[in-house]
């Protein structure tokens, strides 16, 4: 791709030129989302994780007002000790272009770049969605997810939102949200949530083929893939309720809002939970890694054989 604001590395390059298997990953989390320097472990255990089961990693990032695709170690290590990175979504990729600055991509953001680019399949941790907190608080993530046809492997939505209305929005914006290999919605740091997915498809290929069955009839949305958080780590709906209500109140009262509340919520929460929620974020994020690659080996097409 030629295109003046982004900058894509050779591996990645070389892997969407061959029609290989890629998986985008996003870097909020990093930049934002993670404490130092668990930040940067996590950074290159994704990518290895994504590596060792056969595809080729793509983190996004904005590096000195650059749009980048696939970051060296030394790049991830800037990014994960800087502490003056911009948050980016869509609304933010001029600011970050016109001032030449640096900033962790949403999953609103990665898929956009990631998009541009081509690939198909991204992972991440919980995308964001309605908050509770105020009744306008309605992230980009959703709007991203209604337009950009890509496959987004995450461990559902996070359970510091309000998981009723994000999926009620999902819907109305004609994203199926699937589960992998259960009904249930599941709710990031818990394996439940009592709510239901759209549809449930058993293994990799199946939802490869669920995409492309999408795609294929002219659909431009994503595809959401909730994968539950491994058993070991999980953390019941009922440890997790109070303390959600409790950062929850605490946001409102510090009157914490707009880009600012996801980053306190997660990192309040990590503290009332001694780092136990931590853990948990940590080993839902490479859970998934591992599920997108193994479904961009299913997709193991070049886009624009299967994209209108
Ligand atoms: N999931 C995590 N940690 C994070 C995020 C998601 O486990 O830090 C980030 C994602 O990048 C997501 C963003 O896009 O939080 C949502 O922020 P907001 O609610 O402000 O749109
Ligand atoms: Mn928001």
């Amino acid at each position: 791709m030629k295109h003046p604001n982004f900058s894509i590395s050779s591996e990645v390059n070389r892997a969407l030129n061959f029609g290989s298997p890629i998986v985008a990953l996003e870097s909020t989390v990093i930049t934002h989302g993670l404490p130092h320097p668990q930040n940067l472990q996590l950074a290159r255990d994704m990518e290895k994780q994504v590596t060792s089961n056969g595809a080729t990693p793509a983190t996004v990032a904005l590096l000195n007002g650059k749009i980048r695709i696939g970051l060296s170690d030394e790049e991830l290590i800037r990014l994960a000790e800087s502490d003056s990175t911009l948050k980016v979504s869509h609304r933010d990729f001029a600011t970050a272009i016109v001032k030449k600055i640096s900033g962790g991509t949403t999953v609103a953001g990665t898929m956009y770049a990631a998009n541009m680019a081509g690939i198909a399949v991204f992972a991440t941790g919980g995308i964001g969605g309605v908050h509770k907190e105020s009744a306008f608080d309605i992230s980009t993530d959703l709007r991203a997810l209604a337009n950009t046809p890509m496959i987004v492997v995450c461990a559902g939505a996070k359970a510091i939102l309000d998981l009723p209305a994000t999926l009620e929005y999902l819907e109305t914006m004609g994203v199926p949200v699937a589960g992998y290999q259960t009904t249930e919605f599941p709710a990031f740091y818990s394996r439940e949530s009592g709510l239901h997915v759209s549809v449930r498809l058993e293994s990799p290929k199946e939802i490869a083929e669920f995409a492309k069955a999408h795609w294929n009839l002219g659909m431009r949305s994503a595809i959401l893939v909730t994968n539950p958080i491994p058993e070991s780590e999980a953390i019941s709906k009922s440890e997790m309720e109070p303390i959600i209500n409790q950062a929850s109140a605490e946001a409102v009262k510090q009157g914490i809002h707009g880009q600012q509340l996801t980053p306190f919520l997660l990192s309040r929460i990590s503290e009332i939970t001694k780092g136990k929620s931590l853990k948990a974020n940590l080993a839902l994020l490479l859970n998934n890694a591992k599920l997108a690659a193994e479904i961009s080996k299913e997709m193991n097409v070049k886009k624009k054989e299967w994209a209108i």
